[in-house]
């Protein structure tokens, strides 16, 4: 799978002039997930043991899953040695440089200003925002660690001002943390790493144990265990606590036309094919002849081939395809039906065709954007809705860690204005208590005027 007769990594191609709108609608769609019931069945038992068995439960599945029998205790405490941050400078200056700029973008989200309207004179309407006060930050292990995710989660906590920050992520078989998450912890102020990966580790922090903080807000990414468990506490009112998003594998869609460079193009593909099996890849060729479209599928062969994770690439690929079409139109319309994770538009005038943008989840405009800048270092989110959900959803930004808060404020004059509306809506409900509310207020004005 992946790999044509002769053992070339190769995507299906489809020439949308060609074909019915009934098929291309069926190559878009996404790999199916297995069965929710099958999944649940094995989360379900998971999340009732933490509930029950608390701290001694995680250990056990961490001891299974993760091999780390040396593990003692699920939880490790602020403040975290330097023992366990040992890092070359090259990846210190690179953390560094990337938290800077992902602080900075996710900074100028802040609307440190109240609004306020006055909707009528004397009626003040105003809305402020408070950060979330306990989040749990799930960063993936698996087939790669992923320090990035740490950043991409725990930077705009710590903007929003969240005073609890947990961040849970499996640790190593030799029971230790990545370095690299624990310098992140460190600086974006966690509070606690809890040592555990799956579903045991979104139950831990839904419900909370002896020694891991119960929190109020779970995100980050993981696999179809991790994504069920956060369907499941966030659908259980006893535990009182929200998500980020449904989380399905990672996608890309590519928009080239002619001025594409097809090295660039085939790199882009591949950085989302790298990630796992079950990631898609999807390129929308503008009215591209038989050999630019050769040029892209020989750069594409070529540098897999070149790549360490080349078998994870051949599982992609195979799911993955080419989409020939006739303009930029086209493109942008099945893109947005498609709702990708990150659009990537290399193609002449890209700022002009981003806006024609209206689901995605992150956009890369131009040549000289690798999606790569923004899963690391841009300034961007890469944690973004994935399986079609950019279509309602938003990748996490500094709002994911906020409540909005509005408040009313009347003067007497004000509820003169507004209380003929009140009182007749509250008639047309016969909701009395609320229609006398007002009136009490107003004939006491006229007592006293
Ligand atoms: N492309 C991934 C994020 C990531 N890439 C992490 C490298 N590390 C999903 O947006
Ligand atoms: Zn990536």
């Amino acid at each position: 799978a992946g790999t044509n007769e002769e053992g070339k990594i190769e995507m299906k191609r489809y020439i949308t002039s060609q074909e019915t709108p009934e098929v291309i609608a069926e190559v878009l769609q996404r790999p199916s997930q297995k069965s929710t019931d099958r999944i649940m069945g094995i989360v379900n038992p998971i999340i009732k043991s933490i509930r029950e068995r608390g701290d001694a439960a995680v250990l056990e599945y961490t001891h299974k899953f993760e091999k780390a029998t040396s593990l003692t205790s699920p939880v490790l405490r602020a403040p975290f040695p330097r023992s366990m941050m040992q890092l070359p400078p090259e990846t210190i200056a690179a953390i560094d440089v990337s938290f800077e700029n992902i602080r900075r973008f996710h900074a100028a989200q802040q609307d440190d200003k109240p609004l306020v309207v006055e909707t009528m004179p004397g009626v003040v309407c105003t809305r402020f925002s408070r950060p979330i006060e306990r989040v749990g930050l799930y960063v993936p292990g698996g087939t790669a660690v992923l320090p990035s995710t740490a950043l991409m989660l725990g930077v705009p906590a710590m903007v929003a001002g969240c005073k609890k920050i947990v961040i849970a992520s499996p640790p190593r078989a030799d029971g230790s943390v990545t370095p690299e998450i624990v310098y992140v912890a460190s600086k974006v102020g966690a509070e606690s790493i809890v040592l555990a990966g799956g579903a045991q580790a979104v139950a831990a922090m839904a419900y909370g144990t002896e020694s891991v903080t119960k929190v109020d807000k779970i995100l980050g990414p993981g696999n179809q265990f991790v994504t069920a468990a956060k369907m499941f506490v966030s659908n259980d009112t006893n535990a009182g606590v929200s998500i980020d998003m449904p989380a399905g594998p990672s996608e890309v869609l590519v928009v080239a036309d002619k001025t594409a460079n097809p090295a660039f193009v085939a790199s882009d593909l591949l950085s989302q094919a790298e990630h796992g099996v079950d990631s898609q890849v999807i390129l929308i060729a503008v009215d591209l002849n038989e050999q630019e479209l050769a040029a892209i599928e020989d750069e594409l062969h070529k540098q897999a081939m070149a790549l360490p994770r080349v078998d994870i690439v051949r599982g992609s690929i195979a799911h993955s395809v080419t989409l020939v079409v006739k303009d930029i139109d086209e493109a942008m319309t099945l893109s947005n039906e498609y709702a990708p994770e990150h659009l990537i538009l290399q193609v002449a005038e890209p700022e002009k065709v981003a806006e024609k943008v209206e689901n995605a989840g992150s956009v890369f405009v131009g040549p000289w954007t690798p999606e790569s800048v923004g899963d690391y270092s841009a300034g961007v989110n890469h944690s973004l809705p994935t399986y079609g959900y950019a279509k309602q959803y938003s990748g996490v930004n500094l709002g994911s860690y906020l409540k909005h808060i509005t408040s009313s404020n009347l003067t007497a004059d004000g509820l003169r204005n507004v209380g003929e509306a009140v009182m007749q809506l509250a008639k047309v409900e016969e909701l009395e208590a609320h229609r006398r509310a007002v009136s009490i207020r107003l004939s006491h004005m006229d007592k006293s005027a």
